[in-house]
């Protein structure tokens, strides 16, 4: 069979959509390298998906069918076969249906898998629960307040080409980590020679990068866009011509601008004044700033308004009109694929409910209109990734719900799982990718034969809809007719042979920028941006959990090398914080608030302002003694759109 190389692309929840080229000898994966063609992978990879290749060989991979057999939650199955696995699911879907009607069905879709086919882009098996009836799921729980906020000044989400930071001068990388989160970008930040902004709570491994870190208390960056703007306004540094051109309600936002002095914003964002008005100026006299905005600074209550009022402020500077200016959070809003066509909810027998994915633990205990009875867990993993993770399990606990994991390794949530169904890998199948952080889209083609038993999900529900008896010609559509009705419009051929295709952004904004929004007032908002501050108020440290360098979410988790360079769980402490705790560096701690506690190792830093403290998202319950800062977070709505509100935790912190 001799040595060849098959295009592929990283399938992770990550702004970057990865080009790679994975080397087969034999009928086996050899080698995996980022594609030196694609202009934003430029050869590299990360410090995770370099160990990709041993996750696809692991001996912990989930490779057949398996049936609970004992208690939920104890992890412990028997092998069966698929035609098994395939008759149990039938019968007791076919029981729910009858019993409850079809909406007790939840297909609750995670983020492992960001492709159109086997992962979050398309839904994979919508059909199939359209054509049941069963409920939808909406991906609440990370991006879409910060999406629905710029919609609302914007009218699209997407912003700048990030391949146009090379051309700032002037960069805030706000609320953003990515030497951790996406490091494809800084390239770009780099070859641009800009002066650069660090806003972040937490100094990081990007804020050390910068020219400037300025820490704002959490959730509280509306109130410094403003003040920013309060400076650049009192300098009459505005762009008029691009104002009167290009944007509406500018009289009402300036009134706005005017309640935000520097005093007053110092006194809301803990920024001292003269930081305050120093970047003000700063960004007055810098043509073109561009913002790198991500979705960590909208997991708050005003997550939302955060970024409406972010995307305001090249509105008023007029730098939407320069190339190198603007805010780039997520080119999705660029791509325009037939999405519609790929999941057709025009199959559906009569208009369902939407479950929010933020909100299972609500939805498993609460909801009875009609209770969920039937639980798909299709690339997400709740038990680790979910706030409020008591009642995440305690609701995936209930005898009474039938919960399907399909998975590639025994997570949390497989513990819970009455069947569990092996998936393949990115390796193993057809897949197609959109970046969130550039414009491209990427091809996967499959390099390798799946390991034992694994299915792709999309074989998974085509063989579970012939099962039910469904004769819908739709439900049999091959990956390679699913691929062709998605990418109606575009070369897929030419997208198939170099492997990705850069695609043409839509204006931005998408027509007349509204400072003051018709938009946010239709959905029942606050016409006029404003700040909204923090909703968790009592007296403990803001707790932010943002992404780990070692994992992504709690994908790689049980990687034995990266948990190692991962190290403990730790909480890092302002020294005034943890000397009023009586906690030393190293010491062990138990971080808790009514919700729950998790156990963790004290780092004593100035890394952290006072009254904030930092730890990771990511690690597995199991390896923690069975809970994790998720059991702290609260399942609360954000401001727009349902969005998860991951950092506005408070928590208290004491030694052990
Ligand atoms: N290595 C790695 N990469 C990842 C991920 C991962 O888990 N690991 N996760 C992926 C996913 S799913 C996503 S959505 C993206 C997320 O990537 P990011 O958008 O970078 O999200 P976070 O890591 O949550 O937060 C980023 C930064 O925001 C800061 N922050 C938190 N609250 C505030 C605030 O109120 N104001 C300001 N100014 N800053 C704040 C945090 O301290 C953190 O440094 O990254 C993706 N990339
Ligand atoms: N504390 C805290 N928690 C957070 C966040 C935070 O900032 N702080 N961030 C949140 C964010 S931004 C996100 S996006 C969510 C993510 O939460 P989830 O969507 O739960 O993502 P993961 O935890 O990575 O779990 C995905 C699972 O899918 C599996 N998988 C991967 N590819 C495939 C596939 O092709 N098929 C199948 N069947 N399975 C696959 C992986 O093995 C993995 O176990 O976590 C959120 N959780
Ligand atoms: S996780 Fe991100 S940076 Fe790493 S390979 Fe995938 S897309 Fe690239
Ligand atoms: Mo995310």
């Amino acid at each position: 069979m001799g040595r060849v190389k098959v295009l592929g692309a990283c399938p992770l929840d990550c702004p970057d959509a990865c080009s790679w080229v994975v080397t087969v000898e034999d009928g086996k994966a050899t080698g995996l390298r980022g594609n030196k063609d694609h202009p934003v992978t430029r050869g590299a990879l990360c410090v995770k998906v370099n160990r990709y290749l041993e996750q696809v060989g692991s001996p912990d991979r989930l490779r057949y069918p398996l049936r609970r057999v004992g208690p939920k939650g104890s992890g412990r199955f028997e092998r069966i076969s698929w035609d098994e696995a395939l008759d149990e699911i039938a019968t007791r879907l076919t029981g729910i249906v009858a019993g409850f009607g079809a909406e007790a069905i939840w297909p609750f879709h995670g983020t492992g898998s960001l492709g159109y086919l086997q992962g979050l882009e398309g839904y994979p098996g919508r059909r199939m629960f359209n054509v049941l009836g069963a409920s939808h799921h909406a991906a609440t729980i990370c991006s879409v307040a910060g999406g629905t906020g710029l919609r609302y000044t914007l009218g699209t989400s997407g912003g700048m080409d990030p391949e146009d930071f090379a051309r700032s001068k002037l960069i805030l990388l706000w609320g953003t980590n990515p030497l951790t989160s996406g490091h494809h970008l800084w390239k770009f930040v780099q070859d641009s020679g800009a002066y650069l902004v660090s806003i972040d709570p937490v100094r990081t491994k990007t804020s050390e990068r910068c020219d400037e870190h300025i820490a704002p208390l959490p959730g509280t960056d509306a109130a410094l866009a403003l003040g920013l703007l309060h400076v650049i306004v009192s300098l009459g540094a505005q762009d008029e011509r691009f104002i009167a051109e290009h944007t509406e309600g500018w009289p009402e936002f300036r009134d706005r601008i005017t309640e935000f002095t520097p005093e007053r914003t110092a006194a809301i964002t803990g920024v001292p004044q003269e930081q305050i008005v120093a970047l003000g100026e700063r960004i007055a006299r810098t043509r073109p700033t561009a913002i790198r905005a991500s979705q960590g600074m909208q997991r708050h209550a005003g997550g939302g308004m955060a970024l409406r009022v972010l995307a305001c402020l090249p509105g008023v500077t007029g730098d939407w009109a320069i190339p190198g200016g603007g805010l780039h959070y997520s080119t999705s809003g660029h791509f325009r694929l037939d999405d519609a066509a790929l999941v057709r909810d025009d199959l559906l027998p009569h208009p369902v409910r939407t479950l929010s994915m933020t909100r299972l633990g609500e939805a498993l205990l609460e909801t009875d209109d009609p209770p969920v009875k039937a639980l798909f867990v299709i690339g997400a993993n709740p038990v680790g990734s979910n706030p409020d993770q008591r009642r995440a399990i305690e609701g995936l606990s209930r005898d009474d719900l039938f919960t399907v994991v399909l998975e590639h390794f025994a997570t949390d949530t497989v513990d819970y799982a009455d069947i569990v169904l092996p998936a393949t890998m990115q390796p193993e199948h057809l897949d197609v990718i959109a970046g969130y952080g550039h414009l491209y889209l990427v091809w996967n083609e499959p390099a390798v034969e799946p390991p034992g038993e694994c299915l792709s999900t999309t074989e998974t529900f085509r063989r579970l809809s012939h099962r039910l008896g469904l004769t819908e010609p739709a439900l049999y559509d091959s990956d390679e007719e699913l691929a062709r009705q998605l990418l109606k419009g575009h070369d897929l051929d030419r997208l198939r042979a170099d492997g990705f295709l850069k695609i043409q952004p839509g204006s931005v904004p998408a027509d007349k920028l509204q400072f003051v929004s018709t938009r946010a007032e239709l959905a029942g908002h606050d016409p006029l941006p404003d700040y909204t501050p923090p909703a968790d108020k009592g007296d403990g440290l803001v707790l932010i959990s943002a992404a780990s360098h070692y994992f992504l979410n709690t994908s790689f988790g049980s990687n034995p090398e990266l948990r190692r360079r991962a190290g403990d769980s730790t909480i890092t402490l302002h020294p005034d914080d943890a000397a009023a705790r009586d906690i030393t560096d190293g010491a062990a701690v138990l971080v808790s608030n009514a919700r729950g506690a998790f156990e963790a190792v004290a780092e004593v830093s100035d890394r952290v302002r006072p009254g904030v403290a930092a730890t990771t998202k990511g690690r597995w319950a199991k390896f923690t003694d069975g809970a994790t800062v998720n059991a702290t977070i609260a399942e609360r709505d954000s401001d727009y759109g349902g969005g998860a509100v991951f950092h506005d935790n408070r928590v208290e912190v004491r030694p052990r």
